[in-house]
């Protein structure tokens, strides 16, 4: 395990890239600011039928998308892998996928496989890549689990009394689409398919990203974990099931840890520069260059890495208050970074 985890050890410092078709949305459904969570939850906050919003896919068409531009970003800045969002809760593959249509190739004008172009330019660059993975939450593909958020929590349908009993009255689901399968034929079907693919058809993936594990099940964990076998190099962090499921690493969210709160095992706090993952609009409290390199001084001094987020636009670029900070920390990375 030493040696397997050797490299993201010295790692530091990681991207992690939150992209999907909530980008489009950009925080804002029917004219009607999101209440609450970052802009990738837009689907449950909202409470947006399947139909509804299967059809900003039809608009998602990141013609400015050039993989080669954000790998040397990462690179510039210091970072030394980057994780992306293969699949967020809203269940959209940003990869070619014959276990759902609801993915990138099948479903929006662009038709091109986001992974495949990242990969590419990381091979080629030599930065690692990892993948981000929604194993449970899919709020579209049938028997995705749905972590409960209620309509009185924020802005939703105008017939939201409705919506919020049926939510309430099915396990965090608001469409009937969302229940023509179970749970378990949901993993069997989506979950274990696509992560075979995520596993098989990108060269080497050095990290699975697993993420809130709402409804997992032994049985279902142990079929993804099973998985892992085809990158036997592969790190894993501590959300595929808890607590008997802990991966290689712990994941503190938007909280450094504390020096008493350290336990020896090797963790990860994963931030973002705004207060949003996805891309939000109206979402304009950037941290200051100072404050994330702070941060990441912070988190290497106690032996943590840092995974700092961006949250592409809908056209394929970073925000441009992403693409200035991750410069001004490259400078500062030069001068007292290590090599
Ligand atoms: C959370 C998710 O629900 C957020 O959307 C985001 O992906 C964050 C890193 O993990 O639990």
């Amino acid at each position: 395990k030493d040696e397997r985890m050797k490299w993201w050890r010295e790692a530091r410092f990681g991207m992690f890239i939150h992209w999907g078709v909530y980008a489009q949305l950009a925080g804002v459904y029917n004219g009607h600011e999101q209440q609450r969570g970052g802009a990738e939850w837009i689907m449950n906050r909202s409470k947006i039928p399947v139909a509804e919003y299967q059809q900003y896919a039809k608009q998602f068409n990141p013609v400015k998308f050039n993989a080669d531009d954000w790998v040397r970003m990462a690179k510039e800045a210091g970072m030394k892998y980057i994780v992306i969002t293969a699949k967020h809760h809203d269940g959209f593959a940003m990869f070619g996928s014959k276990a759902s249509p609801w993915n990138i190739v099948d479903a929006t004008p662009y038709g091109k496989d986001i992974l495949k172009a990242l990969a590419a330019a990381c091979k080629k660059q030599g930065m690692k890549l990892g993948f981000y993975y929604s194993q449970a939450q899919d709020w579209n593909n049938p028997g995705g689990a749905a972590a409960r958020k209620l309509m009185s929590e924020g802005w939703a349908n105008p017939d939201s009394a409705k919506i919020d009993a049926f939510t309430a009255a099915h396990n965090g689901h608001w469409d009937a689409a969302q229940e023509t399968s179970t749970f378990a034929q949901y993993i069997d079907r989506v979950a274990v398919p696509q992560v075979k693919e995520l596993l098989s058809n990108y060269g080497d993936v050095a990290v699975l990203w697993w993420d809130t594990p709402t409804n997992m099940t032994d049985d279902a964990a142990l079929k993804l974990q099973e998985l892992l076998k085809l990158q036997p190099r592969i790190i894993t962090n501590d959300r595929l099931k808890r607590p008997n499921f802990p991966g290689d690493t712990k994941t503190p969210e938007q909280k450094i840890p504390g020096l008493s709160e350290l336990d020896g095992k090797d963790w990860e706090t994963c931030m973002t520069m705004n207060g949003t993952w996805g891309f939000r609009t109206s979402d304009t409290k950037w941290k200051s260059t100072e404050t994330l390199i702070r941060n990441l001084a912070d988190i290497a001094s106690k032996g943590g890495n840092y995974l700092l987020n961006i949250g592409p636009k809908p056209d394929g670029t970073f925000p441009d208050a992403s693409i200035e900070r991750l410069k001004e920390i490259g400078q500062w990375m030069k001068v007292n970074g290590e090599a």
